[in-house]
């Protein structure tokens, strides 16, 4: 089978999963956001799974994505109808969404259908060859914030994401690239560039989020540059069953 023909009939036959890591304060350690990470089951492994670094280039070059950032909005939407208690989910939307008229209205309707508040639903744009013209991210930005939806920034810091589009797309959260978190005790450029974009998102009243928070050190320096959400697998990693899914 084709990566093509493998998506679709994972699409079509529940072939497709969501894992959930969570996103914390750092302070007191309380549940921001839970993030949705897709999965596809392995049909010729029973059990396995193939993760989205193997699929998702795939899947955009065929266009397939659009079909599976649309699961992933109807799931997750659905989700957070069930469970009134979970803060907030992040998804990750493809450039390939963008393009989409009709993408927005899609994530509309089913908060209108789950009776979901917007506010929920943090959108998390991802860099992706597919992105070729600013104006459709920008109108797809500005489209989800009249929903009342939250937008995030991911890997902010490298491609996509970086300050020429931040003057130009109206996001709500950057979530710095974990290339800048990874080595940030022993690396003191990076304490300089992360101090430096807390400050500035800060000025510009948007919240940060730090990926890759690997280790405690990384964790209690994060504090001390005054990140506002930290995400990594210091606090957990992705996984079916979050405890995040269940409280009360
Ligand atoms: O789960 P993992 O860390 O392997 O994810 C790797 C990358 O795959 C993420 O950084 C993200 O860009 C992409 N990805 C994960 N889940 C989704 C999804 O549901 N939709 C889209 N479009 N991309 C995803
Ligand atoms: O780019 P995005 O944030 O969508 O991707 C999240 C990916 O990063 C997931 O695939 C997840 O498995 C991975 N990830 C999450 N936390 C850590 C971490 O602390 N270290 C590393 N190396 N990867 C992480
Ligand atoms: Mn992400
Ligand atoms: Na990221």
């Amino acid at each position: 089978l084709s990566w093509k023909d493998r998506i679709t009939e994972a699409l079509e036959n529940e072939g497709l999963e969501l894992h959930y890591q969570g996103i914390y304060y750092p302070k007191t350690r309380k549940l921001a956001h839970l993030e949705a990470l897709v999965r596809m089951k392995d049909r010729q492994k029973l059990g396995e799974l193939i993760m989205p670094g193997m699929f998702i280039t795939h899947a955009e070059k065929t266009g397939k994505i659009i079909d599976i950032d649309r699961w992933v909005i109807r799931t997750t939407i659905e989700l957070l109808g069930q469970k009134a208690n979970i803060p907030s989910i992040a998804i990750n939307i493809s450039g390939r969404s963008f393009d989409e008229p009709e993408m927005p209205d899609y994530i509309s309707q089913q908060l209108k259908l789950h009776k979901v508040n917007p506010a929920r639903l943090l959108v998390e744009l991802t860099e992706t060859a597919a992105v070729s013209d600013i104006r459709d991210a920008e109108r797809f930005i500005d489209a989800l914030r009249a929903t009342g939806c939250t937008v995030c920034l991911d890997d902010f810091g490298t491609g996509f994401a970086s300050f020429a589009y931040l003057k130009q797309l109206k996001a709500d959260v950057l979530k710095i690239d974990g290339f800048f978190i990874k080595d940030i005790i022993s690396d003191h450029d990076s304490q300089v560039f992360v101090k430096g974009m807390v400050s500035m998102a800060h000025e510009m009243g948007k919240t940060t989020i730090a990926e890759f928070v690997e280790n405690e050190a990384i964790f209690n320096m994060l504090i001390e540059l005054g990140i506002d959400q930290v995400q990594g697998y210091y606090l957990d990693k992705p996984m079916k069953d979050h405890p995040g899914l269940n409280i009360i």
